[in-house]
């Protein structure tokens, strides 16, 4: 699939772009389908689908589990697979206007109904991926996320601000830059299937999920081959 040319402006201008559909419902299933197998290996428990509401309640319940499977399933080579898939490295490629490779280190996010622990309140990206200021991060979802399932909030055009300084912190730990909370929100609710591209500059935030199931995700992020990149987010894979 190549990107058109309203699609490329559109991520120019706003600094994301959400490609409806654009991920075979057969690479997801993968990806449940593993996810399911580690909650069966190391919970003893197996669940037919990661959108059981019984499952969300068995993490809840199971604080350990819950953090061996955010801690552990990062470094699995099915989410590499997952990353290198023409369908996202494509529109990556084409939006930095040359190779790409994917960062190694693939965050896979579980956030279970009210959890606030994992909320990414605003910030972009650069602050913690950082390296070079043009990286893209590929967000999917693995099941349909509106409003009420905590879809991401970006600030559309807010790549442009530059580097921000993250001078404020809530819930303890996490950053965020005050003085930016005059501008535009919008709420990205996504379909299954659908992926968000956005810029390193971004500003964007997790909401929270307010439904009975988990909200599971994957956030793969690309550099071109050219730029520098930050060690901690693993070696850089051509694809
Ligand atoms: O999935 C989320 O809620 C936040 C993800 C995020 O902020 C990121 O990938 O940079």
């Amino acid at each position: 699939m190549r990107l058109t040319e309203s699609q490329r402006q559109q991520y120019r201008r706003d600094g994301f772009l959400l490609i409806r559909g654009a991920l075979p419902s057969a690479a997801l299933d993968r990806v449940e389908e593993e996810f399911l197998g580690f909650v069966e290996a190391w919970g003893g428990r197996r669940f037919d689908s990661a959108q059981s509401e019984d499952l969300a309640r068995f993490l809840l319940g199971n604080r350990e589990l819950e953090r061996k499977l955010y801690d552990g399933i990062r470094d699995f080579p099915w989410l590499v697979e997952f990353g290198k898939s023409r369908e996202i490295a494509e529109p990556v490629a084409e939006l930095l206007g040359e190779p790409v490779g994917l960062m190694g280190k693939i965050p896979f996010r579980i956030d279970l109904p009210g959890v606030t622990r994992e909320l990414a309140v605003w910030h972009q990206d650069y602050r913690y991926v950082m390296g070079n200021e043009e990286i893209v991060t590929a967000w999917a979802p693995l099941q349909e996320t509106p409003y009420v399932r905590g879809c991401l909030m970006v600030m559309p055009g807010s790549h442009e601000m530059g580097v921000l300084e993250h001078d404020a912190m809530v819930l303890g730990k996490r950053h965020f830059p005050s003085g930016v909370f005059g501008r535009e929100v919008r709420y990205v609710e996504m379909q299954r299937g659908d992926l968000l591209l956005f810029h390193a500059l971004l500003l964007h935030s997790s909401s929270l999920n307010m439904s009975p199931t988990a909200r599971l995700s994957i956030q793969a992020r690309y550099s071109a081959l050219s730029a520098p990149t930050d060690p901690s987010m693993g070696h850089v894979i051509p694809v």
